[in-house]
């Protein structure tokens, strides 16, 4: 077993075992099976590329001989960073069939991110493309491998200079050495957006994933005829999962690989490949719905749009069924497990007010109270929740185990939501210290130390903003030392500190001292008051011009 993995309890991982929701399936199988029952139908079409079930099975098992090759084996962690393309789903494939661990970062992190993730997890291998959007990943990689014995490979696509060439990795498949891969057995590990100093790496098994993308299949109405267009970030858990492209995959659909969110690259590609469903964060669907009115491409095929990873206002969820001619399915995951969506066939009431109810009958939920104890019926508390697809544990982080799961194995998921009469959920908002950038997380206290590194700041906190378009935004409230620093100083050191864009504050206060709670800490509420008022005083002042 995976050292650094909190496996379930026997009694509910006898129970799931029993129920039918670990069926015993694994990712290399899968792919197998699906490349047996429909070889020849469409899996993956990325640019010009398309690529059939049979041609991924076939191209996973050549660069899995590749991987082999290079001394990659069962259990390793490769450090995934790859935008949309159809090579992401050949490498992650390979890897399955080795029993290797991708580990999934995003396009948007830099060195703060991967140093970090290759370091934790002493990761073999960190797989990238050569250029995209403009940033160049060979020059990050060598600033990482300098600073890490493990890594001892870099696989590029495209022109890979002094590192591996993946193109010149895939070998003749029946060169593949057998490993025996089980379902009980850790697949990846995924990332969680944090609360506490850096993302908290999540480990999932087959048996849990694979449960997962069956039920999401399911409940999204994935069939063979379904086609997925992924726009987000495909390393992403919801574009992955819910159901995105392997629970596409695993219903035996066709994924589309969009570039990029914008509708100029999304609805051009949804008329020609005449995608059935796809997956926003709230501030795209809004810019999708300014978009659709004044453009002529035909979106007729479009049957559900989902909207997930922040809250989505029923004000801009009302108007989508009318503007796209499509169902609107609210999705309100987490990359630890739990995942809730409005049903298809539910009433326009609850799509445009909920954030939906639990996938699986065996999910357990309890909304508390402070103490933990269970809220009366509607009220508002903190959810926690277990079940065949939730983490009983984040990879190598027994400490902060203790802090994020009951005794009981609960998932403290930081988020308040009230339960409404029909059982749905409804986010009302968050304890944990994190910002939600649009459905980007970011930890407050993992760019607080950063600030924290620069001379001039004394002390430092990070504290959500409310903004129209992204729901939230991100300020820095600074005690400076010695003299005030200006505000683009600070964002450019933590820049060159190798900070993903999404994380540098959208604004920086300067404040004399912080307000404090009755218990002396700093009261973020009062922060969060302080800024929003700032906010309205200016939005105010405007109006009045
Ligand atoms: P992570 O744990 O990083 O995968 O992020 C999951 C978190 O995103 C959840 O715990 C929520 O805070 C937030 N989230 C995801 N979907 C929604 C949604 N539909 N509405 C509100 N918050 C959401
Ligand atoms: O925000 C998320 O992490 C998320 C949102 C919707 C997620 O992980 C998911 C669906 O599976």
């Amino acid at each position: 077993m995976l050292e650094g993995f909190t496996s379930w309890p026997k009694d509910l991982a006898d129970l799931y075992r029993k129920e039918g929701c670990w069926k015993g399936e694994t990712f290399g199988g899968i792919l197998r099976d699906r490349a047996k029952e429909h070889g020849d139908r469409i899996a993956i079409t990325g640019g010009e590329r398309n690529l059939t079930y049979a041609e991924l099975d076939d191209r996973a098992d050549r660069l899995a001989v590749g991987l082999q090759k290079l001394g990659i084996k069962k259990n390793d962690r490769v450090v995934i960073q790859l935008p949309n393309v159809v090579e992401f789903f050949e490498v992650i494939f390979a890897l399955f069939r080795i029993g290797a661990l991708p580990v999934y970062a995003l396009p948007s992190h830099r060195s703060n991110e991967i140093g970090y993730f290759c370091e934790f997890t002493e990761a073999v291998a960190y797989i990238i493309p050569d250029k995209h959007g403009g940033f160049d990943y060979r020059t990050l990689a060598r600033g990482v491998q300098s600073k890490n014995d493990s890594l001892l490979n870099v696989i590029v696509t495209g022109d890979a200079e002094e590192f591996t060439s993946l193109e010149g990795l895939y070998g003749e498949p029946d060169e593949l050495v057998e490993t025996i891969v089980q379902s009980s057995d850790v697949a990846f590990l995924q990332l969680s957006g944090g609360s506490t100093g850096l993302s908290k790496l999540i480990p999932r098994t087959h048996d849990d994933y694979i449960y997962s993308l069956r039920l999401s299949a399911e409940i999204c109405g994935i069939n063979q005829d379904s086609i997925y267009l992924a726009v987000l970030p495909i390393a992403h858990n919801f574009t992955m999962s819910s159901p995105g492209i392997l629970g596409t995959l695993y219903g035996g659909g066709q994924v589309v690989l969009s570039p990029g969110p914008s509708p100029d690259e999304a609805f051009p590609l949804i008329e020609k490949h005449g995608a059935t469903i796809t997956a926003l964060v709230p501030p795209l669907a809004l810019r999708w719905l300014e978009a659709v009115s004044s453009r002529n491409d035909d979106l007729s095929s479009l049957q559900v749009m989902q909207v997930g990873g922040a809250k989505f206002s029923a004000e801009a969820a009302r108007r989508v069924g009318p503007a796209f001619q499509c169902k609107l399915q609210q999705v309100f995951g987490m990359a630890e497990g739990l995942v809730n969506y409005t049903r298809l066939d539910d009433s326009n009431e609850l799509i445009v007010n909920t954030q939906g109810s639990p996938m699986s009958e065996f999910d357990e939920i309890r909304v508390v109270d402070e103490e933990d104890k269970e809220v009366a019926p509607g009220e508002v508390g903190t959810l926690l929740t277990r079940g065949p697809y939730t983490i009983c544990g984040y990879y190598k982080a027994p400490e902060h185990n203790e802090k994020a799961f009951t005794k009981d194995g609960f998932y403290r998921t930081g988020d308040l939501v009230s339960i409404n009469s029909s059982g749905y959920l409804v986010v009302e908002g968050r304890d944990k210290d994190q910002i939600n950038r649009g459905g980007e997380k970011i930890a407050a206290e993992e760019v607080e130390n950063h600030l924290l590194a620069h001379e001039a700041v004394h002390d430092a906190a990070i504290v959500s903003m409310p903004d129209e378009y992204l729901g939230e935004r991100s300020c820095a409230f600074v005690i400076p030392r010695g003299g005030t620093p200006k505000a683009r100083e600070l964002k450019q050191f933590l820049k060159d500190r190798g900070l993903a864009t999404f994380k540098i504050p959208d604004r920086v206060e300067f404040i004399e001292t912080f307000p404090k709670t009755p218990l002396g800490k700093v009261s973020k509420k009062a922060l969060r008051q302080i800024i929003s008022d700032k906010l309205n005083e200016r939005k105010i002042a405007t109006l009045l011009k």
